[in-house]
């Protein structure tokens, strides 16, 4: 169907590639010990022998170990980028030497070699899809719904993909099961919270050697992934200003100590903005308007959509690079307002993004893992459309990680048990 070439057909010193991204790997592999715990099961086990799976991620280290994981428990693996920034190009050659794996990802693909890339993991024909954002699910179904009936199920990893997901379902379009990954307690209490606030700030900081201190950061979204961005600027000194469309979660956002506003109004006085919305069109021509110089923009929802550059594109008498991984728009007026990571996903898609804290991935794609696993095991039980992750799977992912931290907790007492399964103890 398609002769898009893997990583390792695109690479000039390929050695000295695999070599880094081997070492990346090893390093994120030596602070995943749920991965580890999966991933000796599946060694064992080998769940996945003769299973074909279909992967659309970003392609980095922690990620790596993930597909690797699920390579040496049998299956055969295809694997591309989901964001043409966020590919680690020497993890990704690393990856394509495991005789199970065929990576196509490479960092700063254009649309076309995106989407060649994303055929080229259907060619696997896969039993399986894992996803980030959904982009596989969405060409599988436009472009190959004669795979659908052979593929069992999938797994998808974000909110922006889960929403997708959901409206697909809605509309009665999604023809095979598909695991909302993201929703799970262990994934976005965690991932989403601490993983984006921690490596969005981090992202910026590095890329721009500015401080956080004192300044005033607009948050666009008081999801989870806004809340996690909140905490962590308030904890590095910052004046922490919050936008919302949904009343209660202005309200939560006001009640934690925020400043609340509409965004024309934080336009006027915000020194760095990042959205986390997941919707479009949320940082606008008019909002420019009232920026002040230097301002900082940034996105850490999924897609490339929060900020109109279209608008501050056509604003601008001048653009240049300021900085590595900073466009700065000139205003007629000479205000400069920088963007970072071309609105992308800044924790991922600048040049110096690491994604999210090993840690925090390790308990997302240990669900991942697992996932895949209970899709395969009990297929029967899972209709086409969008399943919640069963609680006990995400329970077993968090007691291997207890373990791994040295936490011991309580359980409940048979009379306790009893006590909370009842409704008679009155007063
Ligand atoms: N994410 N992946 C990484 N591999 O470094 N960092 C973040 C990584 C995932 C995260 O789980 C989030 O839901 C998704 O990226 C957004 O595309």
């Amino acid at each position: 169907m398609t002769a898009y070439p893997p990583i390792s057909e695109q690479l000039d010193d390929l050695e000295a590639a695999r070599e880094e991204g081997r070492r990346k790997m090893d390093w994120a592999a030596q602070h995943m010990p749920i991965m580890e715990a999966v991933g000796d099961e599946f060694d064992a086990n080998q769940p996945f022998e003769g299973e074909r799976i279909a992967m659309a991620m970003h392609v980095e280290a922690k990620t790596a170990i993930l597909v690797e994981t699920l390579a040496d428990g049998g299956a055969e693996v295809a694997v591309t980028g989901c964001n043409p920034l966020s590919t680690h190009d020497d993890v990704s050659a690393a990856l394509d030497t495991h005789e199970n794996i065929t990576s196509y990802a490479k960092r700063g693909v254009d649309d076309d070699e995106y989407y060649e890339a994303i055929e080229a993991v259907i060619d696997l024909e896969p039993t399986v899809t894992v996803d980030d954002g959904m982009d596989l699910v969405a060409a599988i179904h436009e472009d190959y719904p004669e795979l659908i009936d052979g593929i069992v199920g999938g797994a998808e990893e974000t909110t922006t993909g889960v929403h997708r997901l959901r409206a697909m379902d809605d509309d009665g379009a999604l023809e095979y099961p598909v695991f909302a990954v993201n929703d799970t307690p262990m994934k976005r209490l965690f991932d989403n919270v601490h993983g984006t606030g921690e490596s969005s700030l981090a992202s910026i900081a590095m890329t721009t050697n500015l401080s956080w201190a004192g300044k005033n950061v607009v948050v666009a979204g008081y999801g989870y992934c806004g809340k996690g961005v909140a905490k962590k600027a308030a904890g590095q000194n910052a004046n922490v200003i919050v936008t919302e469309v949904e009343p209660r979660r202005a309200l939560e956002a006001h009640m934690e100590g925020y400043e609340v506003m509409p965004m024309a109004d934080a336009a006027e006085v915000g020194d760095v903005f990042l959205t986390t919305t997941g919707n479009r069109d949320v940082v606008v021509r008019e909002h420019f308007q009232s920026m002040k110089d230097g301002v900082l923009l940034a996105n850490a929802g999924h897609f490339d959509i929060e900020i109109d550059l279209d608008a501050l594109d056509d604003l601008a008498v001048d653009r240049y690079e300021a900085r590595d991984g900073v466009e700065a728009y000139e205003m007629e007026d000479g205000r400069r307002l920088n963007v970072i990571a071309e609105g992308r996903l800044v924790n991922l898609a600048a040049p110096v993004s690491l994604g999210h804290p090993v840690e925090v991935m390790d308990q997302s794609f240990g669900i991942q893992a697992v996932c895949v696993r209970e899709m395969l095991e009990n297929a029967d039980e899972y209709d086409a459309g969008v399943h919640d992750v069963p609680d006990e799977l995400d329970k077993e992912i968090a007691e291997i990680k207890l373990e791994a931290e040295g936490v011991d907790f309580d359980s409940l007492t048979d009379t306790q048990r009893e006590y909370m399964g009842s409704w008679d103890h009155g007063t």
